[in-house]
């Protein structure tokens, strides 16, 4: 019997749930349309040039997911199933203290992490955990209301965590098996039909436009998918052109001449979907909901540590700049943005399209006087990450190699290819988030939150939770010793 092995069974989720999100959201396959055409285009334009960070076969099908859940016990649930299909939770985000927002989650992203599986398909999701149990956001009445009815709703049939199980224990499922395994999967991500008590619901959404989403109702959804393409500015003036209103900003690092890194995203408010609702007197009527959206991405260098805290840096003094620049007569609004429950409102800052530009426009003169300009840059800078190969055919000058990162480049004797970015950025995420609520929610900052980390984390799923930077360094490391030996040298 012929086996599906956990990267194939990734690659079909993928593909299935795009399918499936398309039917729900048809704004979403305008996104995934433009951004093919978009991908096409920069690969006439620019040549080979352009799969620098990716074949076009896999950037085409690249997609991340959003999903929320409510418990510890529901993600437990979550990291078996997308175990089943070779993934594991990296990286720690916590959204409750970004200064732009407040939202009462803390989250991971399931990915494959080897090389050879993220070739097969790099499918990854953004997983989000609701923490009812932060005083700064719920009272205990609340809370326990809130648990309470979590704790009695299933998100997963047993037959699908079965199947999960014998799936990461075997390393695939036989095809019928598989195919069963696929159908509950992703059937347990569609939006459900079932009736949603308005007025729980509605309380819920007082604290927090998530806490609604995730806790209000009695089933989960797939909350986005988002495409990956090769020019965000363009795309982002295509969507535009197609009367689809934007956020105001692109997320991340600003455009530039210099090298792609980490990750830009922009996303746009998708429409009101039809929801069954149960009013207070028992009847039935359909409301709608507005939580599901559009968000596409470009994905560059990953950065070290070191060049993650000049990025950091960078971006808090963009902040700061824009925000002293700002012309006479025109107003900023603080943290609380107006924009929050407004369709155009977005920005991080919830800031209007002028100041979305100007910010950029002073981000991006900082960053050409401080950021790496080149690969090379980066590389001997020692900020971004990069597979290193010993180059065979070099011509010979008959100098021998010395064991100097940047000697070695300049002189031919190893080539850097980049290491691209798999996860996410905590403060775009806050920003994708806020862009997103239909409220503001409130939170009680004279209290203090529940500390949550990596660790902690890693116990509630009861699977380590990896770390990021450590996953890419390995990887470097092993090139540059390969590399090493190769030619000669003791350790670069
Ligand atoms: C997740 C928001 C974060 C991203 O791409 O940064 C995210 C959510 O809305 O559930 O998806
Ligand atoms: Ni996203």
């Amino acid at each position: 019997m012929s086996s599906i092995t956990q990267g194939r069974l990734r690659a079909a989720f993928a593909r299935r749930l795009s399918e499936m999100y398309g039917r729900e959201v048809p704004a979403y396959r305008t996104l995934v349309e433009v951004s093919h055409e978009v991908n096409l285009d920069v690969l006439r334009r620019a040549g080979a040039g352009a799969e620098r960070l990716g074949s076009i076969g896999r950037v085409t099908a690249e997609r991340h997911g959003a999903i929320r859940v409510g418990t510890p016990g529901e993600l437990r649930q979550v990291a078996r199933i997308f175990g089943a299909m070779g993934m594991r939770p990296v990286g720690f985000y916590d959204l409750r203290d970004t200064a732009s927002s407040a939202v009462p989650v803390v989250s991971t992203a399931f990915r494959p992490v080897t090389e050879d599986e993220l070739a097969v398909n790099p499918f990854r999701v953004f997983t989000s955990m609701l923490t009812p149990g932060d005083p700064r956001f719920f009272d205990a009445g609340l809370r326990g209301r809130l648990e309470a009815f979590l704790s009695a709703r299933r998100l997963f049939p047993p037959e699908l965590l079965e199947l999960a199980a014998e799936a990461e224990a075997e390393g695939g499922l036989p095809e019928e098996r598989a195919e069963r395994f696929l159908r509950l999967a992703v059937e347990a991500f569609a939006l459900s039909a079932e009736p949603i008590d308005r007025a729980w619901y509605e309380e819920l959404e007082r604290v927090s436009a998530v806490a609604a989403d995730i806790g209000g109702v009695a089933s989960t959804h797939i909350n986005h998918l988002t495409p990956r393409v090769l020019d965000i500015d363009e795309l982002y003036r295509r969507m535009t052109g197609r009367g689809i209103t934007m956020i105001d900003a692109i997320q991340g690092p600003p455009r530039w001449a210099g090298p792609d890194v980490l990750l830009r995203q922009t996303s746009f408010r998708a429409l009101a979907e039809p929801r069954v609702l149960r009013e207070p007197d028992g009847t039935v009527t359909t409301g709608s909901l507005r939580v599901r959206f559009g968000e596409v991405e470009a994905r560059g260098i990953a950065l070290t540590r070191d060049g993650r805290r000049l990025y950091d840096d960078l971006m808090s003094r963009a902040d700061h700049l824009a925000r002293e620049t700002v012309p006479a007569g025109s107003s900023v609004s603080g943290g609380s943005s107006a924009g929050g429950s407004s369709v155009s409102g977005g920005s991080p800052a919830g800031a209007g399209r002028g100041e979305a530009a100007r910010r950029d426009a002073v981000a991006r003169s900082l960053w050409e006087r401080e950021f790496p300009a080149s690969e090379r840059d980066l590389a001997v800078r020692r900020m971004g990450f990069f597979t290193y190969h010993a180059v065979e055919d070099r011509p010979r000058d008959g100098r021998p190699p010395v064991a100097d990162l940047a000697a070695l480049l300049d002189a031919g004797w190893l080539r850097a290819e980049p290491i691209v970015y798999e996860d996410f950025l905590p403060r775009s995420a806050a920003g994708i988030f806020q862009s997103n609520l239909s409220g503001e929610g409130v939170k009680d900052d004279s209290l203090t939150g529940a500390g949550y980390d990596l660790g902690l984390l890693s116990e509630a799923i009861g699977r380590e939770v990896l770390d990021p930077f450590a996953l890419y360094e390995a990887q470097q490391e092993r090139s540059l010793r390969q590399a090493a030996r190769a030619l000669g040298l003791p350790a670069v």
